[in-house]
């Protein structure tokens, strides 16, 4: 596949509620957008860093930046997703600006061979089911008030948002409200130390199917110590970047659940071998989510699809996220979501949508 030139599309999408995690508050995404023109198709890439370094290393600038200056001149002059990724490999770091390119050449490479992102990952469902990212809140009232919200819109799964100060209290009210047969879990973001590790041990008493990064994310040393001293599984999100990183936290005892997250680890062919790496070593997966418009989604719900990711994701319908998505929104139908079946990722940009929340454009001319 030959590239006649890339467009970076930098969009303001203001969220309906603000996101509240021990890392920050989000009120708006700003995301940069990839559309990777080849004569035969146009791949969009989605990439999924944060206006500001505080959820990882990464931010929308710098991939802006790096893009620029050494993906996009690295590529070769006829390439496919596996081409990319092999391009970019010697440069360190800046997973989620390769995941953008990555993934937009992957979605031209499959709109021009009629093939699904589903088909191509090894999808094994038609449907996904859904869970929601609930962010932390002023008071509880207020919590239960939200989160009875995503149960009555049918989301068979709550994570919440903790941090110190907000976790047992939270956990508890919740547990009581709705009941024991609630799939409940958490997410600290790296919030807490191996020093807090008997508060965390109290968490054990709620039956969560899961906490989600309590500690540093390059403490998989203390991720395992920890995992000895509580009941409740650990999941990585943050420590994991590679596949690499995946079985060093599966030998070191750190992890025995995994959140996959293309983005973060650096595309859709990482994910998917750390989807069939962690399948040979029996640990479940899911999905996690990074607040993505209707076309990150779009690949994401295909990867969800695949036979390994056994605990429901934080891919969310489009309404939990914007009041307008710029593609069809996602809805909710009986707690999940439908894979997309049509050529590469099945979605399209609705233009006008597009160019109203459009706040910069580059045509990079190959
Ligand atoms: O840690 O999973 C996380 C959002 C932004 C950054 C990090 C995280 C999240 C979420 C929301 O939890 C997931 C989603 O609904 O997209
Ligand atoms: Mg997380």
């Amino acid at each position: 596949m030959k590239i006649t030139g890339i467009e970076l599309r930098r969009i303001a999408m203001p969220l309906r509620a603000p996101f509240r995690t021990s890392f920050g508050v989000e009120t708006a995404r700003d995301i940069l957008l990839l559309r990777v023109v080849t004569p035969e198709a146009e791949g969009w890439g989605e990439c999924v860093a944060m206006s500001d370094p505080l959820y990882n290393s990464e931010y929308v600038d710098g991939a802006v930046d790096v893009l620029k200056r050494f993906f996009i001149p690295a590529l070769p002059e006829r390439v496919d997703a596996l081409s990319v990724k092999r391009a970019l490999k010697p440069f360190k770091g800046h997973k989620m600006a390769k995941a953008a390119l990555e993934t937009g050449v992957l979605d031209a490479q499959l709109r021009t061979a009629g093939q699904s992102f589903g088909s191509f990952l090894g999808a094994s469902r038609d449907r996904v089911p859904c869970g929601v990212s609930v962010g932390i809140m002023d008071s509880i009232p207020q919590l239960l008030e939200s989160v009875g919200e995503f149960v009555d819109e049918g989301y068979v799964r709550i994570k919440l948002k903790i941090e110190p100060g907000w976790d047992l209290a939270p956990v508890r009210a919740v547990r009581e409200r709705f009941g024991d047969d609630l799939l409940l879990q958490v997410d600290a973001n790296a919030a807490y130390t191996l020093a807090d590790a008997r508060q965390l041990a109290k968490l054990d008493a709620f039956d969560l199917l899961l906490i989600e990064q309590p500690l540093a994310d390059d403490d998989l040393v203390q991720h395992a110590q920890l995992a000895k001293q509580m009941r409740t599984p650990i999941c990585l999100d943050e420590s994991i970047e590679s596949v690499e990183d995946a079985a060093a936290a599966i030998t070191l005892g750190s992890a025995s659940i995994i959140n996959i997250k293309p983005g973060r680890v650096g595309g859709y062919l990482e994910a998917k071998a750390i989807h069939d790496l962690c399948v040979a070593h029996g640990v479940p997966v899911w999905c996690g989510g990074m607040l993505e418009t209707g076309l990150g989604r779009a690949a994401n719900v295909a990867l969800a699809a695949l036979p390994g990711f056994i605990l429901p994701g934080d891919t969310s319908a489009s309404r939990r996220y914007y009041a307008t998505d710029i593609t069809t929104p996602f809805e909710l139908a009986d707690g999940h979501l439908d894979v997309p079946t049509g050529p590469g990722l099945g979605i399209d940009p609705i233009v006008d949508i597009l160019d109203s929340v459009t706040t910069s454009s580059e045509w990079i001319k190959f």
